[in-house]
């Protein structure tokens, strides 16, 4: 590799120096190293979210005096451990270091999501996601945030995950390439939710369309199943009673 460029950029204008924070230090390592060590591909695609959307604004009324917030990441969680059981691999981790290459499938659902601080970005886990319910998942979500933002997340809550969701969604933009987060296999990014005109085979209806794009290690996933994992994770958003099948 060429050296990195050195510029004296004083030579061109002002600048000023601002050291990185100590988290932004510590997740650059880990980023670079899994954006060159992992053989990582994108899949893009589209969930409709209309129904789910109008049952989460029902659900938010009915909870409000409870002081819940009902939250997209919180179904979002919920539906991807249903992914994740269909299709094991993407709950797994590579075993190299025990000189044969093996798959370490793991029993056990533990969703991480990235988020964000002013010192920048944490990865907090929701253990045990799969034995917990929607309401549950989106209060846990809530606490574990703010923790993150006061700097008071402990490492055991930031440890174990074995899927990562990375939501842009109230934020803005289409599709994005999340780097995974190593030794998870896959990472799901979601952005922001718009009203699109979608054909229904006889005309264009107006839907609700949520991004979503899945990162996955080539050494451990192939695009086929990538596909496969998009395309039912879109059902479940698209038809949340089926989470139950
Ligand atoms: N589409 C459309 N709207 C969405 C949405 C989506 N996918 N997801 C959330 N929203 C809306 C919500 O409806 C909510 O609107 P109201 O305030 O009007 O109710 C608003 O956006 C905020 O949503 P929220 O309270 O559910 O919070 P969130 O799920 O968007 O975010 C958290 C929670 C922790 C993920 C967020 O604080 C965060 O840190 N996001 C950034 C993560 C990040 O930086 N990822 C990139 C990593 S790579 O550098």
């Amino acid at each position: 590799l060429l050296p990195w460029p050195k510029v004296d950029f004083a030579k061109f204008g002002p600048i000023e120096r601002r050291e990185l924070s100590r988290i932004k230090r510590i997740s650059g390592a880990n980023l670079m190293r899994n954006a060159v060590m992992i053989p990582a591909v994108t899949n893009h695609d589209d969930a409709d979210v209309t129904e789910l959307e109008a049952f989460r604004v029902q659900l938010n009324k009915e909870y409000e005096k409870q002081g819940i917030k009902v939250t997209m990441l919180a179904f979002l969680i919920k539906a991807c451990v249903a992914a994740l059981k269909k299709f094991p691999e993407f709950n797994s981790s590579l075993d190299v270091e025990g000189g044969s290459e093996a798959l370490i499938l793991k029993n056990y659902w533990h969703i991480g999501f990235a988020a964000d601080t002013p010192n920048g970005l944490v990865v907090p886990v929701v253990r045990d996601a799969d034995r917990k319910g929607v309401l549950q998942i989106a209060q846990e979500t809530a606490e574990l945030a703010k923790k993150a933002r006061d700097g008071k997340l402990s490492p055991a809550e930031m440890s174990g995950a074995t899927f990562t969701i990375t939501s842009l969604g109230g934020i803005g933009g289409r599709y994005f390439t999340p780097i995974i987060n190593a030794p998870e296999v896959a990472i799901l990014g979601v952005c922001k939710a718009r009203t699109e005109p979608v054909w229904n085979g006889q005309t264009f209806v107006p839907r609700l369309m949520l991004p979503l794009s899945l990162t996955w290690d080539h050494r451990v996933i192939d695009g086929a199943a990538a596909a496969r994992f998009n395309a039912y994770l879109g059902q479940l958003l698209a038809d949340f009673r089926r989470i139950v099948l």
